[in-house]
């Protein structure tokens, strides 16, 4: 077990951690089958024990809804805790239109959910669910993004730190691997496609200060590595070394998870949870989020009709309606629901009732209608023979 070195953050610069300690919301996505819940779990595997949730499975099983998998990072005096949001694979729907309404909504939703919160008189705790990076998962073809990742990544990009990677790398040949990165960063540029990137501080490559220098080179190396290539597993294995390494293992040897000459994962994970996690938080609340607000306030002034929201960059307004993408309101939901089907069931039950009863009361009417019919019959010939004996 590497130690992540949480509690010396080199370029910490915001203030994140307090009492309760941090809080870190990554949200995983792309097209089904691409390794999004196994990269979480290996995330688990090689870093963070302490797991506040269900345990998963071993078995992967289809992720058809947003689940989120809390965890705490301890070390030392700092304790980090990291929600990570499981979406649902692209291309599980018959309809991939919109394939990204869930996440986008998903994103919206938070932000609107923190607004409102802010909006409190008290405002002492509040429930910080923003989304704080996007990983997302491009298919390793080695030639290009299809049309839903350049259309799901220009609107993630907009509302939260994107961080695009090319999974299941493990597939690809390391020249493969050069040329996709090449081509993956000239098509995000041409369809400028903003990705999250270290800030690169010129001052500091200058610096006499050899902290500085070594950040700046950290940067860079991270910047030249983007779109970072990784591999994810839930299994170790024993590499020639002798050392049990969580890995891939193929007949001609291992593809090991944290061996930076294999992957970027080890890349990927210090960016995430060392030496940019205080950039992530930063820049979701000082530029995701306010520009959420705006976007928000402006459009609420001007009461844009519904389904003028053509524009990728900008949030779909009175997200009010999508609360079902909050966990914390899934079990009210499911609470209303469970309550409106039983109302409709017993009332059902009811109506039948009701519906047998006619029939019941009808066949009753009908047989006493015979038994009169049969009554006027026998009446008739009486009187018929009453007519006859007169004669
Ligand atoms: N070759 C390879 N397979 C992987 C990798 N990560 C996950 N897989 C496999 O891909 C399949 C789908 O993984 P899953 O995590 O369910 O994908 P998701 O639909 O994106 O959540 C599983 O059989 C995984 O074992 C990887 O890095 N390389
Ligand atoms: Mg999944």
């Amino acid at each position: 077990m590497e130690y992540i070195g949480l509690s010396q953050l080199p370029m910490q610069r915001a203030k994140i951690v307090s009492e309760e300690g941090g809080i870190l919301n990554l949200m995983v996505c792309g097209e089904s089958g691409l390794g999004k819940t196994t990269f979480i779990n290996t995330l688990f595997a090689t870093t963070l024990k302490t797991r506040e949730d269900h345990p998963r499975d071993n078995a992967i099983q289809k992720t058809v809804q947003i689940d989120i998998v809390r965890a705490i990072l301890e070390e030392s005096n700092f304790k980090l805790r990291v929600n990570l949001i499981d979406t649902p694979g692209f291309g599980d729907n018959v309809n991939n239109d919109k394939a990204w309404q869930t996440v986008v909504d998903y994103i919206d939703d938070q932000h609107d959910s923190f607004m409102r919160q802010e909006q409190q008189p008290f405002r002492g705790t509040k429930f910080d669910l923003r989304v704080h990076a996007v990983i997302y998962f491009i298919r390793p073809t080695g030639h290009g993004l299809k049309p839903i990742d350049i259309e799901t990544m220009k609107r993630l990009s907009t509302r939260a730190n994107l961080i695009p990677v090319i999974a299941k790398s493990d597939t690809l040949t390391a020249d493969e691997i050069l040329q996709f990165k090449q081509r993956i960063r000239q098509v995000l540029e041409y369809h400028q496609i903003r990705i999250f990137t270290p800030p690169l501080d010129e001052s500091e490559e200058a610096a006499d200060n050899e902290h500085e220098q070594i950040s700046f080179q950290h940067a860079r190396r991270l910047i030249e590595a983007m779109p970072f290539h990784i591999v994810g597993s839930e299994r170790s294995f024993q590499n020639s070394a002798g050392k049990m390494v969580v890995a891939r293992k193929y007949p001609w040897g291992l593809v090991e998870v944290e061996n930076e000459n294999h992957c970027d994962f080890v890349l990927l994970r210090t960016l995430l949870l060392r030496t940019y996690l205080a950039d992530l938080l930063e820049t979701t609340n000082n530029i995701h989020y306010e520009t959420y607000r705006r976007l928000r306030l402006e459009i609420g002034l001007k009461d844009v009709s519904e389904g003028k929201d053509e524009d990728p960059s900008i949030p779909i307004k009175a997200p009010a309606r999508k609360l079902s993408h909050n966990p914390a309101y899934k079990q009210e939901e499911n609470a209303l629901k469970k309550y409106f089907t039983d109302q409709v069931k017993a009332e059902e039950q009811r109506f039948r009732q009701w519906e047998q009863n006619i029939v019941n009361e009808r066949s009753k009417l009908n047989g006493d209608l015979e038994e009169i019919q049969q009554q006027v019959k026998k009446m008739e010939e009486q009187v018929k023979s009453l007519q006859i004996k007169m004669r």
